[in-house]
């Protein structure tokens, strides 16, 4: 297929009234997204997890007629109609397709785990299910998408809800008018084909994980309800609060933030817009969230028959020269990467409580971490939540991903809305610090002009965190010892200074050389290593060669390279690559990889290799080095 379904969105971005329609460039402004419905996964609702059907449309028949324009009737997946039926009692019926008679499976997971005939499939799935809503309703419905990999279109009861784009971040249509007291029948269609226009683009490293991956939620609101509400100390250590009502009675109406166990109180009324923001100074009280102590509090804010709700810890985290300092104190980023993956042989990137909880307690207090690089997109809300929860410091990222189509205003919008709703979701977390526009990105104008229009959002709808990147670095292959220098013309938009290196991995260095290894960067940020690794297969050793891929290989090149990084003055941080061993077709050594990238320090099943112990060691001495 020249041109997938992402790519024709493009062209039909007029004809619809999804939330990508309220995208067209607006130079200066973030894209605007649909409902926010922050801390949605608080509020009451019916979880539609559970069984659906769901049928293949490799050719996208659903989407579009073979000629183009709209599929012909028997084409339409979403209709609501008895197929069977509609079938027996006219013989010049004809339906390609019945969802109601199609095979059943679990949601939320990725259909590459569904049947073996499913493993390589890249494209369009439909999804479908019914599901009952009161007779008696009042108030606002919404349906509210976790994430679904990675263009969506959904209909409820025959007709078009909206439309969404991108993997990883939540989205919610309002749903009052079309949903009918008892049966409902929701029709989902997924195409997680990646374009050259996409964002990530097609060429990663890791597995393209196609459907609906977090719970669909149907939620009930009253007709104006706060869809958006942001509380947090802010750099000068004073609490503020920014809360957005969204309904008919938006407008100049009383609202009150509340933190009970703080004796915290304040009423205010919201603007001609639904707009309420106030600071006041901290409550004497407050404990302030970090790694050691992370303390989060019941916040409420009320208004009208709404009564919105959250778990926050509230902390302060800046950049002063090269120090990163959390609650005004100086802070060692003791970390580790991340995939969104599950342990087990056969992940389907379904991140229940329990799973997650097995990977990041792996982190906090097995390597005895206190910080976690959630590589290269947003996860899902159940970890950044359980990372508030366990007191692990959070690098969130979007998947703007070693080469995407830089000049291409459409990518551009859908990096920005990406970001966007990942801070708008994310950004009552304590445990989110660090947020990052871009992983591995070449350097060119038009690479550096996306890049800098994405700091510029996170600066506008965040001015409470750090921004950063992981950035490439240039060698110098004349010198007789390795020598990078960061010459990034991005570095200045930045608070924290990232790089990714694999010296010793990748490169032709012996071990030995990277003790001598140089690094030119600036003298007046902090800098991280954002990723540095090596791969080996869980019980493969080889102690008297250390080839790679062997256990020893491994343990060794992480001697090397925390003695390495010991040296680099700057150093404040590092998350190497990667907690667990994942999924990534590109890797098809039959020996060793067999379909995983081995760079985990625990393999897929959760075995801990050598160099596990070796960055827990050091970890274990950082941390009472403070
Ligand atoms: C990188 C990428 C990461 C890869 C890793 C590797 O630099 O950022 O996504 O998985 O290297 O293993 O090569």
């Amino acid at each position: 297929m020249a041109r997938g379904w992402t790519g024709i969105l493009a062209g039909v971005l007029a004809l619809y009234s999804g939330p990508l329609a309220a995208q067209a460039v607006t130079p200066g402004a973030p894209p605007s997204a649909g409902p926010v419905l922050a801390s949605a996964d608080l509020r009451d609702g019916t979880d539609l997890s559970g069984p659906w059907h769901y049928s293949i449309d490799p050719f996208r028949s659903g989407i579009a007629g073979f000629h183009g324009g709209m599929p012909d009737a028997g084409q339409q997946r979403w209709r609501d109609v008895d197929i069977r039926a509609a079938m027996a009692k006219d013989s010049r019926v004809l339906y390609e397709f019945d969802l109601a008679h199609s095979p059943l499976t679990s949601l939320p997971s990725s259909w590459l785990t569904q049947a073996p005939e499913l493993r390589h499939y890249d494209g369009l799935m439909w999804y479908q299910r019914t599901f009952a809503a009161p007779e008696l309703r009042k108030g606002r419905y919404f349906l509210r998408f976790g994430a679904a990999n990675y263009a969506t279109i959904v209909y409820l009861n025959g007709k078009q809800v909206g439309r969404h784009e991108g993997g990883f971040t939540p989205f919610a249509f309002d749903v009052t008018r079309l949903l009918r007291g008892g049966q409902n029948q929701i029709t989902v269609g997924v195409d997680s084909q990646a374009t050259e226009a996409t964002v990530p683009p097609p060429v990663t490293d890791w597995e393209n994980y196609g459907g609906i991956t977090r719970p669909v939620r149907l939620i009930s609101t009253p007709d104006t309800y706060v869809d958006d509400a942001w509380v947090r100390l802010t750099r000068d250590g004073k609490m503020a609060v920014d809360v957005h009502l969204d309904g008919p009675e938006a407008a100049n109406r009383a609202v009150r933030l509340r933190i009970a166990e703080l004796g915290l109180d304040r009423a205010g009324t919201t603007d001609a817009n639904g707009n309420w923001r106030a600071t006041m100074a901290a409550p004497r009280a407050l404990i302030r969230w970090s790694p050691d102590r992370p303390k989060l509090y019941e916040v409420t804010i009320a208004s009208g028959e709404d009564q919105w709700r959250d778990r926050i810890g509230f902390r302060t985290i800046e950049r002063r020269g090269a120090d990163i300092l959390l609650n005004g104190k100086p802070i060692f980023l003791r970390g580790i990467s991340m995939h969104e993956e599950e342990l087990g042989v056969d992940p389907t990137r379904a991140m229940t409580p329990a799973a997650s909880r097995a990977l990041l307690s792996e982190i906090k207090d097995g390597l005895h971490g206190n910080f976690v690089r959630l590589a290269h997109y947003p996860h899902s809300d159940v970890t950044v939540r359980l990372a508030d929860e366990l007191g692990l410091i959070v690098w969130s990222e979007v998947p703007v991903y070693w080469r995407v189509a830089w000049s291409n205003p459409d990518t551009l919008n859908r990096a920005r809305t990406m970001l966007a709703e990942n801070i708008l979701r994310d950004r009552n977390r304590a445990s989110v610090a660090i947020w990052s526009v871009a992983n591995e990105t070449p350097v060119t104008d038009a690479r550096n002009i996306f890049l800098r229009t994405l700091v510029g959002d996170v600066r506008r709808l965040d001015d409470t965190r750090l921004v950063s990147a992981a950035l490439l670095v240039e060698r110098d292959e004349s010198a007789d010892h390795p020598v990078m220098t960061l010459a990034d013309p991005l570095a200045d938009a930045l608070d924290i200074m990232a790089i990714n290196t694999y010296n010793g991995w990748y490169s032709q260095d012996r071990l030995a050389d990277l003790a001598r290894s140089e690094w030119r960067v600036p003298a007046d940020k902090p800098l991280i290593f954002s990723e540095f690794g090596a791969d080996a297969r869980a019980g493969f050793h080889d102690p008297a060669n250390k080839q790679k891929f062997s256990e020893e290989y491994q343990a060794d090149y992480y001697r090397a390279t925390l003695n390495m990084a010991d040296s680099v003055p700057t150093v404040r941080g590092m998350s190497p690559w990667i907690l667990k061993d994942f999924r990534s077709p590109r890797r098809q050594n039959p020996d060793f990889q067999q379909g995983w990238n081995r760079k985990g320090l625990i393999s897929e099943t959760g075995e801990r290799k050598e160099a596990f112990d070796v960055l827990s060691a050091y970890y274990g001495t950082k941390a009472v080095q403070r």
